[in-house]
């Protein structure tokens, strides 16, 4: 359909060797969209420069860590020159670090901030330029269930999630009048590396406790895929949310909705 047609548009998707940046960095090509991407890793790009080809799809590979502030200036430059003037920014790289909050040093917790908020906002501050000169454009921040919620020892991530709702949505007022629509994804659990330790079997084969506590919390009663984000961001990404500013969509199987099951 036109309205989600993404033919003639560059997207950078940052982190999207695997994971949820992947299947979102194949559903905007399968839109049309011509894919960038980076990774920390040099073997990281390579790895994911080869997994998009064996779907068909052409990636941009680099190498490059969002919180280097002259590293990104370079990368966009360098995309620019070499792919074409970025039209979607998909800011989804970031970590996790799963700490209670009294043993979390400063460090750790100023590294999670550093990653999951300075980098977004570095990303974001270096393609607004050529998006304005360009008559506008389209950012995508990955939030989280933590952008609304707390939880035991994800005080930093939370930290950081929450921040870059808001991040969102200044930049949504900041640009929204150069024609820049800057809203969010805010996934709820989703099977992916960075999960992993969460579904992990129990040494007697049964289920992780926090496997079938996040089953029974969602609605869906399933985890995500990374595939039910692609979906979500091709609309972002669209001329069909050309009036969709500061937004964050919430693709969580219901979690937000849902007060939980009475205990039996
Ligand atoms: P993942 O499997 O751990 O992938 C994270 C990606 O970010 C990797 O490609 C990683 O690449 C990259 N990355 C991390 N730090 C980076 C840095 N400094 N510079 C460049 N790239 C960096 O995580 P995921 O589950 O797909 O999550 C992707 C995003 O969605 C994250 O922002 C996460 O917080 C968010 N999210 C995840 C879930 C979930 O349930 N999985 C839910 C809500 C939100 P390298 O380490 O190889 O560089
Ligand atoms: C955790 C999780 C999360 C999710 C996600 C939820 O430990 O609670 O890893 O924070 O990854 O961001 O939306």
């Amino acid at each position: 359909m036109d309205i989600f047609n993404l033919s003639n548009r560059v997207a950078l998707v940052t982190g999207a060797s695997y994971g949820i940046g992947f299947a979102i960095a194949k559903g905007l090509a399968q839109a049309g969209a011509t894919i960038a991407f980076n990774a920390r890793r040099e073997d990281l790009v390579k790895q994911g420069v080869e997994e998009f080809k064996k779907l068909g799809i052409t990636a941009h590979g680099y190498v490059c860590d969002i919180t280097d502030e002259k590293a990104v200036g370079q990368l966009v430059a360098k995309i620019e020159q070499e792919v074409g003037v970025i039209d979607i920014l998909v800011n989804n790289a970031g970590i996790i670090k799963r700490i209670p909050m009294i043993e979390m040093s400063a460090e750790d917790f100023r590294e999670v901030i550093d990653i999951d908020l300075t980098g977004q906002f570095i990303m974001a501050k270096s393609v607004i330029p050529s998006m304005i000169k360009k008559g506008g454009g389209k950012i995508i921040n990955i939030c989280s269930m933590m952008s609304e919620l707390g939880r035991e020892t994800v005080s930093a991530y939370a930290a950081a999630k929450g921040g870059l709702k808001m991040l969102t949505k200044n930049i949504a007022s900041e640009y929204g009048e150069y024609n820049i629509q800057c809203n969010a994804i805010g996934p709820g659990y989703i099977a992916t590396p960075q999960t992993a330790p969460l579904r992990e079997k129990q040494k007697d084969g049964s289920a992780h406790p926090f496997d079938s506590f996040i089953i029974s919390k969602t609605p869906a009663a399933r985890w995500g895929e990374p595939d039910d984000l692609a979906g979500p961001a091709v609309f972002l990404a669209s001329k069909s949310s050309d009036f969709v500013n500061g937004h964050i969509l919430y693709v969580d199987g219901g979690i937000l909705a849902y007060i939980g099951k009475q205990p039996k």
